[in-house]
C-alpha cells in the first residue's frame, strides 16, 4: 500500500515536474525591480498568432491580407491605440505592383520619448525553403514568419492598456516583408536585399508623422519556434549595441538567458536594416543559429511546415517577458 502511494505520489510529481521544466522567471531571487512590470501573457499571443492564421495567408493583393488588415487594426484600436493604416505601394521583385498597408498603432502620441516595436505581418507566398521541392511554390502559414512577432505585439498592447509604461510607444506592423525573390529563381543573393522588406522600406521614405523619431526600436521576428536562440545580431550590434546588451542583459536577469545567448550572429537583411538607415538605431531578435549546419535560421524557415504546431508559448513569454521589461523601465 506505502509503495503504491509512493509510486503514486512519485507520477504526480513527475508530471509537475515537467511543467516547472520551463524557465522560471528569477526575478524574484535576485534583486527587485525598481517598477512593477505587467505579467505577459502567453496563452493570449499564442491565441492571437491563431487567429491570424484562421484568416488564410497574409499575402498582399488578397482576401485573407485584407481582412487581416482590419482585424488588426480594429484589435489595436480596441487596446486604446491611435491607429493610422499607411498605404504602401510597393513593387515586387518580378514587378507586381503590391498594395501595401503598414498598420501603425501609437500610444500616448503626445509623449516626446518613445520607443518603437516592429514586426511584419504579411505572411510568405513561397515555401521555397522546403526540403520537399513540390512545395517551393506553395505559401506558408507563416505561424512564426510573421504570426509570432505580431502576436506578442498585439499581447503588448493589451498590456498596455491595462497599465502605461512611462514612456511613449509605437507598434509598426510592417507589410510586404516576406514578397522577397525566392531562391528557387537562383539569383545571387547579394542581388537581393532590397527586394525583401519592402512594407519597412516605403515607411523609412515616407514616415507616418514628418520628423519622426524614436529612442530605439526592437523588431521581433521568429520569436515562437521551440528551443528558439536569439544570437545578437550583426546589424543590431552595428546600429545598436547598447541596445542590444540592454535587452540581453535584461533577458539573463529574468531568467531567459538560454533564448538571448550571448553570441554573435551574422547580418540578417531584414526590416530593421531599413529602419535603422532612417536613424532609428533598431536590433532585430531574431531565431538564428549561427553554427546551425542549414540556412542558420528557424528550421522551418519558409516552408509548408511553419504552423501553428511548431508554435512554443515558452519562447513567446521569454521574448514578451524581456521586452516589456525593457519598456517598463524606461
Ligand atoms: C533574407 O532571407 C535575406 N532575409 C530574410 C528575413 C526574413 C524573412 N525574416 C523573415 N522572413
Ligand atoms: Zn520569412
Amino acid at each position: 500500500m506505502k509503495m503504491l502511494a509512493i509510486i503514486f505520489l512519485s507520477a504526480v510529481l513527475y508530471a509537475c515536474g515537467t511543467h516547472s521544466a520551463k524557465p522560471e522567471p528569477d526575478s524574484q531571487k535576485k534583486e527587485k525591480p525598481t517598477v512593477s512590470v505587467p505579467t505577459f501573457n502567453e496563452d493570449s499571443a499564442y491565441c492571437y498568432i491563431q487567429r491570424q492564421i484562421d484568416f488564410g495567408y497574409r499575402i498582399p493583393n488578397t482576401e485573407a491580407h485584407a481582412k487581416t488588415a482590419q482585424y488588426l487594426e480594429s484589435e489595436l484600436k480596441r487596446h486604446g491605440a491611435n491607429v493610422i493604416i499607411q498605404d504602401a505601394p510597393v513593387k515586387a521583385y518580378n514587378g507586381t505592383l503590391l498594395n501595401g498597408k503598414n498598420i501603425i498603432a501609437s500610444f500616448d502620441p503626445d509623449k516626446k520619448e518613445r520607443i518603437l516595436l516592429f514586426a511584419h505581418w504579411d505572411s510568405r507566398p513561397y515555401a521555397d525553403e522546403d526540403p520537399n521541392s513540390a512545395n517551393h511554390r506553395k505559401p506558408i502559414d507563416g505561424a512564426n514568419d510573421g504570426g509570432s512577432g505580431v502576436g506578442v505585439l498585439l499581447e503588448i498592447a493589451r498590456q498596455i492598456n491595462i497599465a502605461k509604461p512611462r514612456i511613449g510607444i509605437d507598434i509598426v506592423l510592417f507589410d510586404a516583408e516576406d514578397y522577397g525573390r525566392p531562391s528557387f529563381l537562383k539569383t545571387p543573393e547579394s542581388d537581393n536585399s532590397e527586394t525583401w522588406a519592402l512594407g519597412s522600406q516605403y515607411w523609412a521614405k515616407h514616415p507616418h508623422k514628418p520628423g519622426y523619431k524614436a529612442k530605439y526600436g526592437i523588431l521581433l521576428d521568429m520569436v515562437g519556434g521551440k528551443n528558439a536562440t536569439f544570437a545578437k545580431e550583426l546589424f543590431s550590434l552595428r546600429f545598436a549595441p547598447s541596445i542590444v546588451n540592454k535587452i540581453w542583459d535584461t533577458a539573463k536577469r529574468i531568467g531567459y538567458g538560454q533564448y538571448f545567448i550571448n553570441t554573435k550572429g551574422g547580418g540578417i537583411t531584414d526590416d530593421h536594416l531599413f529602419v535603422n538607415a532612417a536613424g532609428i538605431p533598431s536590433v532585430d531578435i531574431i531565431d538564428f543559429q549561427p553554427d546551425s549546419d542549414g540556412n542558420g535560421f528557424y528550421e522551418h524557415w519558409h516552408t509548408v511546415n511553419d504552423t501553428m504546431e511548431n508554435i512554443d508559448r515558452n519562447t513567446l513569454k521569454a521574448v514578451g517577458q524581456t521586452v516589456m521589461t525593457v519598456i517598463y523601465n524606461e
